[in-house]
């Protein structure tokens, strides 16, 4: 984990300080990206301060089942939601927020259920026909412009559907679900910040790999939490397809440090990382490269305690 170090220290020799919507300043930098070789370096853990892995994996799992409850969240052992559903008062004041633990439609539901609308001319019967194939139904016949149209509605399953290309046609360079839905930014008690993941297998090496896209990134306490749990979907995944997690590249666009972080990291910084951890997924998740068989449902069914962070210091 030197390179989480070595991105502190840049920040701190060549960041630029600046207000936010918190009211606490950060020192930050537009721009920056790390690299791991899961494979020779292990799994991206934190090791100059402990990490909370067992949040970490609780919160994958509840996106995992398009959670949208802090209530759902803690049941799994993370309770980093608590404040964002019930603390923040222009949450508890938006119209959509359907009371206690709510958190609208965060990360999970886009990644599992993406809303998707379609408003097509109601004599295009092809592209209706076309569009009902694809999963698309009519949710309603209505005017708009002067013209009759029919409005048709799915939920998309964008994580499934990678899982489905890595498995059919791994040589795309399409296999990537978002988390940005600006259609419902105002509906939701936190905009994505870790928003696009693309997946890389290679049907050649049987290896697969993972760049994510984090648009604000707070370094000391959200950096280390984002990692481990893209690392760890990037492992289930591999685990469900049949292939060996490899290369994982992390995107940031805002890399920032809060300043009540700065004690905290400037003595992180005189500790020497230690050997890293690695990733053990329990047995009973099925093997694809072992049993044959895909078994995506395991998106769903999978447990914190499937997750097992070995020699972890
Ligand atoms: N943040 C992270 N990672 C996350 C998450 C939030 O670093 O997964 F949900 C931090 C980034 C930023 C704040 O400091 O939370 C979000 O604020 P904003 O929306 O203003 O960027």
């Amino acid at each position: 984990m030197k390179q989480y170090l070595d991105l502190v220290q840049t920040i701190l020799d060549t960041g630029t300080w600046q207000d936010n919507r918190t009211g606490i300043r950060t020192i930050s930098i537009p721009g920056a990206m790390m690299r791991f070789d899961l494979q020779k370096d292990g799994f991206p853990a934190v090791t100059t301060k402990k990490l909370a892995f067992k949040s970490v994996v609780g919160e994958l799992c509840g996106f995992l089942r398009a959670s949208r409850s802090a209530a759902d969240f803690r049941a799994l052992g993370c309770k980093v939601w608590d404040q964002n559903a019930n603390e923040n008062a222009d949450w508890l004041a938006n119209p959509y927020r359907r009371g206690e633990d709510d958190l609208g439609p965060v990360y999970g539901v886009q990644w599992r259920a993406w809303p998707a609308y379609k408003l097509l001319d109601a004599d295009a019967a092809a592209q209706i026909a076309d569009a009902q194939k694809r999963g698309f139904r009519i949710v309603s016949a209505l005017q708009d412009e002067g013209r009759d149209k029919v409005l048709l509605y799915k939920a998309i399953d964008q994580l499934r559907e990678c899982l489905d290309t890595i498995i059919r046609n791994p040589g795309s360079r399409r296999i990537l679900f978002h988390g940005w839905n600006c259609a419902e930014l105002d509906a939701i008690a936190l905009p994505a910040c870790h928003l696009l993941y693309q997946f890389l297998p290679n049907a050649a090496t049987k290896e697969i790999s993972l760049c994510l896209y984090i648009r604000s990134n707070d370094i000391g306490l959200g950096a280390p939490f984002n990692m481990a749990e893209a690392a760890a979907l990037l492992h289930l995944v591999g685990r469900l397809t049949g292939y060996t997690p490899r290369w994982f590249s992390y995107f940031i666009g805002d890399a920032h440090i809060y300043e009540n972080h700065l004690d905290m990291l400037r003595e992180q910084l005189t500790r020497e990382p230690l050997p890293a951890p690695r990733l053990r997924i329990a047995e009973r998740v099925p093997e694809f490269a072992r049993t044959g068989r895909y078994e995506p449902e395991w998106l769903e069914k999978v447990e914190p305690g499937d997750f097992i962070l070995e020699d972890y210091r």
